[in-house]
């Protein structure tokens, strides 16, 4: 069998373009097998992995996190004799490692490769890595970023503690490390090596401080204290700021840095996103007082649990969906005696056909009916709030419930599917959420979305609209209640259900109609036939 270095590129993910890589999770001489993760991007809406197309051995990283790539960028090079590979053909071009290591320090000085360790972070606990800017083969010049910790009081830089090459990394994003944790192999510039030992006391000073005054007083402690490498020549602020600056929007380059030498710290951009939320000071802004800071383990033991990034994503678009859009929930009940009968009667025939009728596939149906009686839910204003776009299709989104949290995949022309069709889609999609492998086209150009908390309990619940969208319907769990019909109290099976709507866009009038519209369609299902 031939072995050759192939081009591992990044595939069709969907048309989103400047993605960020957050985690690179293999190195160069590590053994992969293929559909093993390569990376982990992330976009606006998830985080998708990218797996390696064959089985093979990493030859060399062409990326590192926070990078941004699209489709086609070159992720790393890779030596295999599978000939299955995506259309990455075979390249020369590889550094072979040991050129790799010997070009690393970029000079011909005599020179030794030493380990660099954590130093003292002034904690015994471990603390998270979450961002690398090294890799093998980085020249690294004294006193640069090589990694960025970040404990529960405070992020800080590991400076390089000599100018020379990175030969081997130990470490990866999201590994957690303490003091003597060796970070990487590197190849030492004699005449710069001042130390070998990574310098303690800068980053010792900012944590204890964050450990005794709080987080305020650490960021600022961290930013005065640390020798950063920037990134950006003109924005002096380190990885950690520039990821929260990314999430929330913020153009660095108008923040004003209060750190040493003007430095932009995250307390700088959280500060600039309340001024901007104030209105810029002026009388028309929301007033919103930071926060406290509390000290929960003053009052009883505590553990702390890192928010997963799909939690945080989803924290920032809902706080900006809630905040932007002024919401009216409605509430009804829809009599689904009827259906429920229908989709017990029917459910063994789609079990043939490897279905599991739930009724969110009819209730999938009757918001179709709903949207093309209302248009003006099935819509998004322009980014200038002055037009409405009227969508002449039907995507659904369906609220996804997933260990690493909320996802909402779009079912795609729900108008022209079958409900065995649905359903098939809806657990194919509900799986492949679930397995955090959705690509961002999946949960793209939905007009309207569901959030069926119904297999769960609960009688309402008051969902966020998920915007650009101007309405979302929430359902709950069915429950048989005495109903008064002609004359007398009927058990039956009522479904509830909230819809939440952009009142900018959709009147309470029509709000009720829209629901009133959608219950009378579950109710006797004939009426979708219409
Ligand atoms: N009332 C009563 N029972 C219901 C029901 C309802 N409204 N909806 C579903 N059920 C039943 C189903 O029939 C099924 O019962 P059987 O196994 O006996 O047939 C059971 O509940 C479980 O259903 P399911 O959840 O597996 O399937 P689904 O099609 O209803 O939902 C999905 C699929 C992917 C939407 C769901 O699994 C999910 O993730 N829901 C959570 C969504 C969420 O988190 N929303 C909150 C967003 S806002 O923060």
């Amino acid at each position: 069998m031939v072995t050759s270095n192939k081009e591992v590129l990044v595939p069709d993910i969907g048309g989103a373009t400047d993605v960020q890589v957050i985690e690179v999770a293999v190195k160069p001489g590590d053994s992969i097998k293929a559909e093993q993760t390569l990376i982990t991007l992330e976009s606006d809406k998830a985080t998708m992995e990218i797996p390696a197309p064959c089985a093979g051995v990493i030859q060399e990283l062409k990326v590192k996190v926070g990078d941004k790539v699209s489709e086609g960028s070159f992720i790393l090079t890779l030596a295999s004799d599978e000939t299955k590979v995506t259309k990455q053909e075979a390249t020369n071009a590889t550094i072979p490692p040991k050129k790799a290591e010997e070009s690393a320090s970029g000079s011909n000085q005599p020179s030794k490769i030493v380990e660099i360790k954590i130093p003292d972070i002034g904690t015994d606990s471990a603390v998270t890595v979450i961002d690398m800017a090294i890799k093998r083969g980085t020249k690294i010049t004294q006193d640069a970023t090589l990694i960025t910790l970040e404990s529960d009081k405070a992020t800080m830089e590991v400076p390089a503690p000599f100018s020379g090459g990175i030969t081997d990394v130990k470490i990866k994003v999201g590994d957690k490390v303490k003091q003597g944790d060796v970070i990487a192999l590197a190849q030492v510039i004699a005449a710069e090596n001042k130390n070998q030992s990574v310098k303690a006391e800068q980053p010792v000073a900012a944590l204890k401080q964050a450990e005794s005054s709080g987080r305020e007083t650490a960021e600022k402690a961290n930013a005065s204290a640390m020798q950063t490498v920037m990134h950006n020549a003109e924005i002096h602020a380190g990885p950690a700021v520039r990821r929260l600056a990314n999430q929330l929007g913020v153009d660095l380059s108008k923040v004003a840095g209060s750190g040493r030498k003007g430095r932009v710290v995250e307390e700088d951009v959280h500060q600039f996103v309340k001024k901007v939320l104030q209105g810029g000071g002026s009388s028309n802004g929301l007033a919103i007082s930071s926060a406290p800071i509390i000290d929960f383990s003053k009052f009883g033991t505590t553990q702390t649990q890192l928010l997963s990034r799909i939690k945080k994503i989803t924290g920032i678009n809902m706080h900006r969906n809630w905040v932007t859009v002024p919401h009216v929930t409605q509430f009804d009940e829809a009599d689904i005696t009827e259906m429920e009968a229908f989709r017990q009667a029917n459910k063994a025939e789609a079990e043939k056909a490897g279905a599991k009728l739930t009724p969110l596939v009819f209730i999938m149906k009757a918001v179709v009916a709903a949207l093309k009686a209302y248009p003006q839910f099935n819509a998004s204003l322009d980014s200038m709030g002055e037009n409405l776009i009227l969508k002449k299709y039907f995507h659904l989104g369906v609220a996804v419930d997933t260990l690493s949290g909320l996802v909402v995949p779009v079912i795609r022309d729900v108008d022209q599917k079958s409900l065995i069709q649905l359903s098939l889609e809806l657990a194919a999609i509900s799986k492949k959420a679930r397995e955090g492998k959705l690509l961002p086209t999946e949960m793209q150009g939905g007009c309207f979305t569901i959030s069926s908390l119904g297999g769960i309990g609960g009688t309402a619940f008051t969902p966020i609209v998920n915007c650009p969208e101007v309405a979302i319907l929430g359902v709950s769990k069915s429950e048989i209640k005495p109903k008064y019909i002609n004359n007398e109290f009927k058990p039956r099976l009522m479904l509830p259900l909230s819809l939440s709507y952009d009142h900018r866009v959709i009147d309470g009038a029509d709000g009720a109609r829209f629901v009133v519209h959608l219950v009378s369609n579950l109710t006797d299902l004939r009426k979708l036939l219409l």
